[in-house]
């Protein structure tokens, strides 16, 4: 069940199709949605009395156990909305926590869990500073077990500024690592492309085939958290390090991209970015404009880009693999699918001939850099304050336990079961 509020922005089905695969990836059943329109959210609630009086009649049906806000909301609205809906049995979330939530569960790296850990830890000291009073009821809560939730009970913000902090250390130590691994490959003389894209779009399947690794791959959103580099070599003489990192959605929370930067940071210093788009996605091209958005955010809007169109294969009117360019030349879109491995030669080729221009001396004798080509940056569409999806879950009760193992302070609490339907 989920309850989708329209603001105006008009995405009403395509963000309806991705919270209820972000909450299924959290690993809660969706049991029902309601739908509404406003044309500004309500302070108190979000979703204004009325509307909240029909999602409380909708929880009771379902019995829901979970509220998903496909928004940020306040502090205060969660806590008015819980009191609502009944605090004692509902858990309402927005969108930063069912994304930290998720990315908490996929985290596998050291370096992932502190990244995850630091960026539940800022969240979560933005509640402690308007009084939130998640910490206690969270106490004894199934699932509450291990992680840093349980040693952060009785502590205070100060304590979590610290904790803040050291994870900050840690992960400076860790990036500190990744460059010199950076700066080595760099002296080897390889040419770094990464692989960007929205969640989901395909981008380890197509890593694994250009370099025949077998990276995580899944019918999921964020598959892949940490980020993998391999060398391929490419005909006649280039060696390319490839990574794949984690994916984009729309509205990422800014935390995350903060503690990610590390990883984020692959990307960032890339000669060329492969950005891979599932060309089977009704709302593929919100999705381009959300990966723009990101990696204009990261500071990486000016890489020069290959658009990868990937999934041809699942096209209703059959594509052919091709490879597109643009007024200059160069190349500006290949059209592949990484599962049949249709149209890789073509990319394979692709990424030869930037390799070969980054090669070429300059005029002072210097390895040429790539021309600039700026990516799209434009603004976040469907991104504004006043758009929001919710979602109503009920929690099965082996879901709650394989699915959340580790849950943190103050930001997820998705242990009540009630058997009461
Ligand atoms: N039909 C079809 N499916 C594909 C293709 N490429 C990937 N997939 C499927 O799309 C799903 C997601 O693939 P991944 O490679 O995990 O996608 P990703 O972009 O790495 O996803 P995250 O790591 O979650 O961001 C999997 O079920 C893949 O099998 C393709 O070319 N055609
Ligand atoms: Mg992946």
């Amino acid at each position: 069940m989920a309850l989708l509020l329209d603001f105006g922005d008009g995405q009403t089905d395509t963000r309806l199709s991705e919270v209820r695969e972000l909450i299924s990836t959290a690993g809660a059943d969706v049991v029902g949605y309601l739908t509404g329109k406003r044309q500004k959210p309500d302070a108190a609630t979000f979703a204004g009395s009325g509307k909240v009086e029909e999602l409380k009649q909708l929880v009771d049906e379902t019995c829901a156990t979970l509220v998903v806000v496909d928004h940020q909301l306040s502090p205060i609205q969660i806590r008015n909305l819980e009191a609502i809906l009944g605090a004692d049995r509902v858990r309402v979330m927005d969108r930063t926590d069912l994304i930290l939530e998720i990315f908490a569960q996929r985290a596998r790296s050291a370096e992932g869990k502190l990244q995850v850990e630091l960026a539940q830890m800022q969240h979560l000291l933005t509640r402690l500073v308007k009084g939130w009073t998640h910490l206690e009821r969270q106490r004894g809560g199934i699932g509450v077990r291990g992680g840093p939730g349980e040693t952060q009970l009785e502590i205070d913000r100060r304590l979590v500024g610290e904790r803040v902090k050291k994870l900050k250390d840690r992960l400076a130590r860790l990036e500190r690592q990744r460059k010199s691994q950076r700066a080595s490959r760099r002296r080897a003389g390889a040419f770094t492309v990464s692989i960007v894209g929205y969640t989901n779009a395909g981008k380890s399947t197509l890593f694994n085939r250009l370099t025949k690794a077998e990276t995580y791959v899944a019918d999921q959103l964020f598959a892949t958290l940490d980020s993998t580099t391999r060398r391929i070599f490419l005909a006649p003489s280039y060696n390319l390090a490839l990574s794949d990192t984690v994916g984009f959605i729309r509205e990422l929370p800014h935390g995350l991209i903060a503690a990610f930067h590390a990883t984020l940071t692959e990307a960032l210093e890339a000669d060329v970015l492969l950005h891979v788009i599932d060309a089977s996605n009704p709302a593929r091209d919100q999705q381009i404009a959300d990966v723009g958005s990101v990696l204009a955010e990261i500071g990486a809007g000016d890489i020069p880009q290959i658009r990868v169109l990937n999934k041809i294969d699942r096209l209703e009117t059959s594509t052919m693999p091709s490879v597109l360019r643009g007024e200059n030349g160069k190349i500006s879109e290949v059209r592949v699918s990484a599962v049949t491995g249709a149209g890789f030669d073509l990319l394979r080729d692709a990424l030869a001939e930037f390799a070969s221009v980054a090669s070429m001396p300059k005029a002072g004798g210097m390895p040429g850099k790539l021309p600039v080509e700026s990516t799209s940056t434009e603004p976040l569409a469907g991104a504004d304050t006043q758009t929001s999806n919710s979602a109503v879950a009920k929690l099965e009760q082996s879901a709650v336990a394989t699915h959340f193992p580790r849950i943190n302070p103050g930001v997820i609490v998705c242990g009540r079961i009630y058997d009461q339907c």
